[in-house]
Formats: C-alpha cells, sequence, structure tokens
C-alpha cells in the first residue's frame, strides 16, 4: 500500500508483528505465553524488558493473547511511556 502515513504504517507494522508471532505454533490468531513472551523478549526488550513472562497479559484466563489483549498491552506500555517522558 503505498500513500500510507506514518501512523498507519506504525499501526500496519503491529498488526504484522503479532501476526507473524501468533502463526509460531498453536492457535495462529492468538499468542501462547510462549510466543507472547518471546514477542516481549524480542520486540519490546526496552520497554518491557525486566517483565516476568508468568504476568503476560491474559485478561480472560484462557492461556492465548488476543489480538485486542495485545492491543491493551500496547496501549498500556505507550501511556506508561509517555507519562513518564512527560515527568522529566
Ligand atoms: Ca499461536
Amino acid at each position: 500500500m503505498s500513500g500510507l502515513q506514518p501512523l498507519e504504517k506504525n499501526l500496519l507494522e503491529i498488526i504484522a508483528l503479532f501476526n507473524r508471532y501468533a502463526k509460531k505454533e498453536g492457535h495462529t490468531k492468538t499468542l501462547s505465553k510462549r510466543e507472547a513472551s518471546e514477542l516481549i523478549s524480542k520486540e519490546l526488550p526496552n520497554f518491557m524488558g525486566k517483565c516476568d513472562p508468568k504476568n503476560v497479559p491474559d485478561l480472560d484466563g484462557d492461556g492465548e493473547m488476543t489480538f485486542e489483549e495485545f492491543t491493551v498491552m500496547i496501549l498500556t506500555v505507550a501511556n506508561a511511556f509517555n507519562e513518564m517522558i512527560n515527568s522529566y
């Protein structure tokens, strides 16, 4: 797709990233604990590097992270980072 604005490109990248990790094992549309843990350690090492894999968000407790749960995690991280930046 051409003519996309940076925010639109970034959103597509987030979607593609989720799908790339979700396809690695089990259900192809959700992240297992292992997939989520790998995504966090490889793609968010500076923002969530010290996050305990056991505490990976799973809002409905089914052992899988849906895209909706993933977006909540990303926005929570973005919100925390924004607050940190604004506190300086
Ligand atoms: Ca999966």
